[in-house]
C-alpha cells in the first residue's frame, strides 16, 4: 500500500493506523501547492480531488477521506481492535465520531487556515470550534478514548487534527481532559514513528 501525505496535515491520522496496525506500506509525500508527487507522480491523477490523505491499496484502488481510510485499514486485521465489528452499536459510535471530528472539528479549523479570513469572521468559527472543543473535552472526562474506552481510530483521528491548535494560538490547557488525552497519545510509539517520518513540525 501506499499512503499519500503531507506533513502536519490529516493525513498523519491514517498513518498512525497503518503504524498501529504494523501493515506494510510505503509513505508518498505530496506537495500540496504543486500538487505534485515525491515520486514524481501528478497527484491529481492519484487523488482527482486534489487532497491528501490517499490510500493506494496495490490492487489499483485509491482510496481518499480520512473517516473511510482509516475504517478500511482497521477491518483489515479486526483482531487488533482499532474499529469494533461493523453492525455493532459500538461501530455505528464510532462513525458519529468520525463524522464529527470531521465535519466540526478538522472543518471548524479549516477556515482559519486561510490568511485571508476577515477578523471578524475569524472570531466567529474560532468561537464556534471551541463550542465543538468544550463538548468533546466533557466526553474525555469520562473516559481515556473515544469508543469503548480503549484507543481506536477515532482517536488517531481527533489527535491529528487537535495539533492544529497550536497554530491558532487555542491552548488546550484550557481543556484539562483535552491536554490530557494529547498527552497520552502523543507517547504511543505508533504516534512518534510517524510524526519522526513525516519530520512533522507542530507543537503536540
Ligand atoms: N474530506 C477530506 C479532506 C482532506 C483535507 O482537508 N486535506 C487537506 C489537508 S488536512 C489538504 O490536503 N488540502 C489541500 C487542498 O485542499 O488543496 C478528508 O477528510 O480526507
Amino acid at each position: 500500500m501506499k499512503l499519500y501525505y503531507a506533513p502536519d496535515t490529516c493525513s498523519l491520522s491514517p498513518h498512525i493506523v497503518l503504524r498501529e496496525l504494523d501493515l506494510p506500506f510505503m509513505l508518498v509525500r505530496v506537495d500540496n501547492r504543486t500538487k505534485r508527487s515525491a515520486d514524481g507522480s501528478d497527484f491529481l491523477t492519484i487523488n482527482p480531488k486534489g487532497y491528501v490523505a490517499a490510500l493506494e491499496c496495490g490492487d489499483g484502488q485509491v482510496l481518499s477521506e480520512g473517516p473511510a481510510i482509516v475504517q478500511y485499514l482497521a477491518d483489515l486485521k479486526p483482531e487488533a481492535g482499532l474499529a469494533p465489528p461493523n453492525g455493532t452499536w459500538a461501530r455505528s459510535r464510532l462513525q458519529e465520531w468520525l463524522n464529527f471530528i470531521s465535519t466540526e472539528i478538522h472543518g471548524g479549523f479549516g477556515p482559519l487556515f486561510n490568511r485571508d479570513l476577515p477578523a471578524a469572521a475569524r472570531l466567529w468559527w474560532q468561537a464556534r470550534l471551541e463550542k465543538r472543543l468544550d463538548y468533546t473535552a466533557r466526553e474525555l472526562e469520562a473516559r481515556r478514548y473515544l469508543v469503548e474506552d480503549r484507543f481506536g481510530v477515532a482517536d488517531a483521528y481527533l489527535y491529528t487534527v487537535l495539533r492544529w491548535a497550536v497554530f491558532f494560538d487555542i491552548d488546550l490547557a484550557r481543556w484539562p481532559a483535552l491536554a490530557a488525552y494529547m498527552a497520552r497519545i502523543a507517547q504511543r510509539p505508533s504516534v512518534l514513528a510517524a510524526l519522526a517520518a513525516e519530520g512533522a513540525i507542530s507543537g503536540t
